[in-house]
């Protein structure tokens, strides 16, 4: 197989992403063994769909994720979840919307507009951008996920609203899981990957939030999150931008 090479957004604070859809695409590489040379992009402007991650391969390039890994595996044949169940990759998916259709809209928005996370955040997610460039793009770029945050709906709601949205799904993800080693059981599957990607962006950042309380107050969740990161992320060192 040609060259796959792989833009993320940059790391920071021990996560190899700050981005939940680059963290679970580099987790499913890792799990599926395929190999490729990672890039990081300071910002999402040269993405075919205008969002990190997205690959080159083939002469081709392609955004989103979800398409990402659907197309790895009809190229290589590879399938994670070959060992499931047709209702277990139902729960899969629903939990796979769970978390990247709503909890991963909470976390945007204890990153973007509560004030005490932005300014912190900022400097982060922008970190690979010109320092003079920064102080111009940062209020553009946060006016622009505001609207998001309005247009998927949540943005909509009061701060305790949001939060209480929030902890609902971490408790529905602890519930699931329960003793369980990996979601599905006892080997890493996609959704492994796809939590993996969201919950150390929730749980290990100076990013403050009851979401992020609630979630630390889960003992498996806790366990859960070293558990993937030793079995999945061995030997790997944060990212800075190139
Ligand atoms: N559905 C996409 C979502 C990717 C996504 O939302 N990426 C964010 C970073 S976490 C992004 O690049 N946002 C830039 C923007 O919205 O301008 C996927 O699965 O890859």
């Amino acid at each position: 197989m040609s060259e796959l090479v792989v833009h993320h957004l940059p790391g920071a604070w021990g996560i190899p992403s700050v981005s939940p859809f680059c963290l679970k695409l580099d987790a499913y590489l890792r799990i599926a063994g395929i190999p490729h040379r990672a890039v990081i992009d300071a910002t999402p402007f040269k993405a075919p769909k205008g969002k990190l991650p997205y690959i080159e391969h083939d002469g081709q390039k392609i955004g989103d994720s979800g398409f990402i890994i659907e197309y790895l595996e009809r190229r290589l044949g590879c399938d994670p979840n070959a060992g499931l169940s047709a209702a277990e990759r139902a729960a899969a998916l629903a939990l796979r919307r769970l978390i990247e259709e709503n909890l991963y809209w909470v976390m945007v928005y204890d990153r973007w507009v509560v004030d005490e996370n932005w300014r912190v955040f900022r400097d982060v997610v922008l970190g690979g951008v010109p320092a003079l460039v920064r102080p111009l793009l940062a209020p553009i770029a946060r006016r622009g996920v505001r609207g998001q945050l309005k247009g998927h709906g949540i943005g909509l709601h009061a701060p305790e609203e949001i939060h209480a949205i929030g902890i609902r799904d971490i408790g529905a993800l602890a519930d699931f899981l329960g003793q369980k080693p990996f979601l599905m059981g006892d080997t890493p599957t996609e959704i492994d990957a796809i939590a993996y990607g969201q919950l150390p962006n929730i749980m290990s950042v100076p990013i403050e939030s009851p979401v992020k309380d609630a979630a630390l107050k889960h003992a498996n969740l806790v366990a859960y999150v070293e558990r993937v990161r030793n079995r999945v992320f061995a030997r790997v060192e944060p990212r800075a931008p190139d």
